[in-house]
């Protein structure tokens, strides 16, 4: 029987955690691919307004988080004793389910994500990651000392959750030394999902030989170089290269934009010219070089500016919102400014972006929703040249503060 629905994109462990849960008691249920580029549209997020995957559907109820859906289908069959039989043993479930969430899962992929190009590698946050991740697989290997499984002497809903979580550092970063380092967690690891409804789900898992590592892009170290004597403070702030020994490239995430015909407009070459150059010199490069069908002008202004209070606040909103723009450095450019003064502010800018459209690296910031992007007409240029430059200059009446995003 089938118990309802987890949309997701393919091969995430996350689903698998309700997979095995309900094929350990006799259920089933669907998988529906979800694009997360393409299918959050309103009404997934009137469901969910996370808006996050995995996700769970049935006639009976709507849910997300992965381990509450998996819980859900593991309380599906009366006598299971997937969630302990005791009121100790239901609790030690609980107690690694939590676990799995906040000492494994969270850990690795701020470890592992920043390799995969998912999220900006920042050398010290990412130290602290592996070091909290271990002292995590660290606590494991010391409780799996004794122990086949988890809690008591049957596969739970423990086991289900920390497997799935542990899957992927097995798969990307876990190598022989680091295997031979938490020798009984690679035990239970490799006992685990090597049983047939683990099997199932995760599919066979090839333990990683090659760990992924941290290379930094050769492009960010030159301009790093280049940008030593920044002309002013706004042009400070290239991403940091890291000296670390390059191995291995990090995979980088494809992007639609990559696939676009080639444009004689680069914007690396925009950004340079930007950061070494008086704004008059910059923007007559910029308007003899702008290629209307390879990029789009956006106007962009925050949509509560009656919200904002002090100045560097406001400043520091256009910042958080950067810094999650981190996928779109790329194919964006933008200069958004603070105009006014404490508690009498606004946000507002302009961005350079690839393609026609608002892209996905953009549009899934976090912040996105709070700034209204109006697309400007190559028509328009003309009549809106001197505001374009008085933007770039940062020249804006009332300029108070500003970012560039670059
Ligand atoms: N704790 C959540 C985590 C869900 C999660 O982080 N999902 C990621 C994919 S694995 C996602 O949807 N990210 C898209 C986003 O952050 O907007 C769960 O287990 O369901």
């Amino acid at each position: 029987m089938s118990l309802g629905t987890i949309s997701s994109y393919p091969g995430n462990p996350r689903t698998a955690k309700a997979q095995i849960a309900a094929a350990y008691n006799g259920l089933t249920i669907e998988q529906k691919d979800f694009d997360l580029h393409k299918d959050r549209d309103e009404a997934f997020y009137a469901k969910f307004p996370l808006g996050k995957v995995p996700v769970f559907e049935s006639a009976e109820v709507n849910l997300f988080e992965s381990s509450a859906f998996g819980y859900y289908a593991a309380l599906q069959k009366e006598d299971s004793t997937l969630l302990g039989t005791t009121a100790a043993e239901k609790a030690q479930v609980l107690q690694f389910v939590l676990f799995a969430e906040n000492e494994i899962s969270a850990h690795l992929g701020a470890w592992i994500y920043p390799l995969m190009g998912y999220y900006p590698y920042l050398k010290p946050a990412h130290d602290a990651a592996i070091e909290k991740a271990k002292r995590g697989l660290d606590a494991l290997n010391k409780i799996l000392l004794t122990k086949t499984y988890l809690v008591g002497e049957d596969v739970t809903y423990a086991d289900i959750a920390v497997v799935t979580a542990l899957v992927i550092g097995f798969k990307t970063v876990f190598d022989k030394s680091i295997r031979s380092e938490y020798k009984n967690v690679t035990r239970y690891f490799t006992t685990l999902v090597a049983k047939k409804h683990f099997k199932e789900f995760l599919g066979d898992i090839e333990l990683c030989e090659t760990p992924l590592k941290y290379t930094p892009p050769k492009k960010e170290k030159k301009e790093t170089k280049k940008q030593e004597t920044p002309k002013k403070e706004k042009k400070a702030a290239a991403p940091a290269a890291d000296d670390e020994e390059p191995a291995k490239p990090a995979p980088k995430p494809k992007s639609k934009l990559d696939l676009l015909p080639p444009s004689k407009f680069i914007m690396d070459e925009w950004k340079r010219m930007y950061s070494n150059n008086d704004s008059d010199v910059a923007m007559k490069w910029f308007w003899e070089h702008h290629d209307p069908e390879g990029y789009s002008l956006w106007k962009v202004d925050y949509k509560y500016n009656d919200e904002l209070t002090l100045v560097f606040m406001s400043n520091n909103l256009i910042g958080g919102f950067f810094a999650r723009l981190e996928m779109a450095r790329k194919y964006a450019f933008g200069s958004l400014v603070v105009c006014g003064e404490n508690n009498n502010n606004t946000i507002s800018g302009y961005f350079l972006i690839r393609g026609q459209e608002v892209p996905f690296e953009v549009y899934d910031a976090a912040d996105f929703g709070s700034y209204n992007f109006v697309k400007i007409e190559p028509s328009q240029y003309e009549e809106k040249k001197e505001e374009i430059y008085k933007y770039m200059a940062w020249e804006v009446e009332g300029f108070a503060d500003g970012k560039i995003f670059k």
